[in-house]
């Protein structure tokens, strides 16, 4: 296949490894450990798994003497930059074990576990895919690894492969389900480890030990310079204001983090949206207001960033989601065979009073998308959900209004983005190359230490990648109780924006200013090669939670 100039001199690059697994490794127990809430329930379902102790690697004077290994790997859910190089280091780790190591990779997903679809990766495929973005070398999937039977299936294959580890690069859905398999598969004595590796660009997977998932940090680097390029372009014709909607199903880290990259006239924060309890319409007015101020002022354009999962943390449209969910649920069949033009009205009459003018009172499209059938998770897919435009209309709706209250004088026009698939299979930044590589080798260790339930963690990110300290942490530790399709299940809680945390305390000290003046900063494409203050700076959001000022 040809490739660019870029690709080949990226292929050369050798990602830095921490220099404590450059060495022999010996696997070092904290404290054991417990989990983030709801202990006897999460202590009762995971008995073989639970309570571990976190596990540090330090050098170790004896040179490592293994035996070869046969591993499995899964690429599970959306696409992160660097799940090639988590894959490439750990064909790396377990060839260091022991030469005659093999890897094999389950073809799109866990799906591919689960129906015996696999490859094995060589040398040769490993090299083609070094330092690339994206999830191509396997494929990826969301099915969904949760019944028993699944786990018999997959484990037949393992059996035929011999393979003794399963490593699953996922976010928070796929590395519950990594725990669930540990468990079953060390209840069963099955004799195969399963370990997690921390993927998503949401970002929104992390705690005290996992500083941040993989392909947030190049993520957002691909939309702030896209971001910073528009502001410039509407600094320069002084004419539009771009509504920008940003990946992240859930948690608000992407827009953050893009906020504090390009310094945005407004950026919403869906976790400051329910705090406050907001309405749509605050929403509205707010952005209103700073578009009025800002024509004050002569400056009839601006840019507003918006988290791809807001509609779901204003706290009525919340309620209102949560009474579609069971409606359509309970009533699928009924609902299938309602005729397409009906189905609206069929939803109205169906729900409770409040809901149902909330229901009513959105636009067609949105009213539709809220509908239509949910993802292998039971999640609404916002990602097809068009905020951007319906607060772009509801904001010029209002200064029409204000307009005509004599409280306006402006032009407004409106352009449209949504920034999400654009950035998740970028070639990984130097930072996002060096932390996967760091990942997958580190899961070879965590497997050649013989543990299983257990994540790959190195940390202390905001240092030289060679300062890096690796280990593993219990994923259990993650977990607590949530309601999933009307029952108390266990999985890992999802890290949302906090409010009293550095990143958001840093934009809100610095959000007025940027409303009404003109502060855009612009990052530019992410940089490979060159100075270490240009290539090698980690995201904004890693840099202030470790204490950047
Ligand atoms: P993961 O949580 O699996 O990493 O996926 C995240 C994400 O990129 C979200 O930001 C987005 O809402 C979703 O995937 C889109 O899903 P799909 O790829 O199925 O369209």
């Amino acid at each position: 296949m040809k490739k660019s100039a870029l690709q080949k001199a990226r292929a050369a690059y050798q990602p830095k490894l921490p220099i404590v697994l450059t060495g022999a490794v010996k696997a070092v127990e904290g404290n054991p450990t417990e989990s983030v809430a709801d202990q006897a329930e999460i202590q009762k379902l995971f008995p073989n798994t639970y309570g571990l102790p976190e596990l540090k690697f330090e050098k170790n004077s004896n040179p490592i003497v293994g035996s070869p290994v046969n591993v499995g790997v899964i690429l599970s859910g959306g696409q992160a930059p660097g799940g090639h190089n988590v894959i490439s280091g750990l064909f790396d780790g377990i060839k260091k074990i022991h030469k005659d190591s093999r890897l094999y990779g389950f073809l799109m997903g866990p799906g591919g576990f689960v129906d015996h679809q696999y490859i094995e990766l060589t040398s040769n495929i490993i090299d083609e895919y070094r330092n690339t973005g994206g999830f191509d070398i396997i494929g990826s999937g969301r099915t969904k690894l949760e019944s028993q039977d699944q786990f018999d299936k997959g484990l037949e294959i393992l059996k035929e492969l011999n393979i003794k580890a399963l490593v699953i690069i996922g976010g928070d859905d796929s590395n519950t389900n990594a725990a669930i398999l540990a468990e079953y598969y060390k209840s069963i004595n099955a004799g195969v480890q399963v370990i997690g590796c921390p993927k998503t660009i949401d970002g929104d997977l992390k705690n005290g030990l996992i500083e941040t998932s993989f392909g947030f940090d190049t993520a957002t680097k691909v939309y702030s310079e896209v971001i910073g390029n528009i502001q410039r372009d509407c600094n320069s014709a002084k004419k539009y204001w771009h509504f920008i909607k940003l990946m992240g199903r859930s948690a608000s880290h992407i827009a953050l983090e893009c906020a504090l990259q390009t310094q945005p006239n407004v950026c919403i924060i869906s976790e400051e949206v329910e705090a406050k309890n907001l309405t749509l319409q605050d929403i509205v007015n707010d952005i209103a207001q700073i578009v009025a101020k800002r024509a004050e002022n002569g400056n009839n354009f601006g840019t507003v960033l918006i988290p791809e999962g807001l509609i779901e943390f204003i706290p009525a449209m919340k309620k209102l989601i949560a009474e579609l969910n069971d409606l359509l649920a309970h009533n699928a069949e009924e609902f299938a065979a309602v005729d397409q033009k009906e189905q609206r009205q069929y939803i109205i009459n169906h729900l409770s009073e409040e809901n149902a003018a909330i229901y009513a009172s959105l636009p067609e499209g949105v009213a539709r998308q809220l509908s239509l059938d949910r993802d292998p998770h039971g999640n609404v897919q916002v990602s097809l959900i068009e905020t951007e435009k319906l607060l772009g209309e509801m904001v010029g709706r209002r200064l029409a209004e204000m307009k005509a209250e004599g409280k306006y004088v402006g032009k407004f026009g409106t352009l449209f983005h949504f920034f999400g698939y654009e950035g998740r299979c970028a070639d990984p930044s130097n930072f996002d190359a060096d932390y996967c590589y760091a990942l997958g080798f580190n899961a070879a260790c965590l497997i050649n230490a013989g543990v299983t339930g257990y994540m790959s963690s190195v940390r202390n990110l905001t240092n030289p990648s060679v300062q890096w300290i690796a280990g593993g942490i219990p994923i259990t530790m993650m977990m607590n109780m949530e309601r999933r399709h009307g029952a108390m299940k266990p999985v890992i809680q999802k890290a949302l924006v906090r409010l009293d945390d550095a990143p958001f305390r840093k934009f809100a000290s610095k959000r007025d200013e940027w409303a009404v003046n003109t502060c855009y900063m612009y990052p530019g494409p992410i940089q490979y090669f060159g100075p270490a203050e240009v290539c090698d700076q980690p995201s904004m959001t890693l840099r202030y939670e470790q204490g950047a000022k």
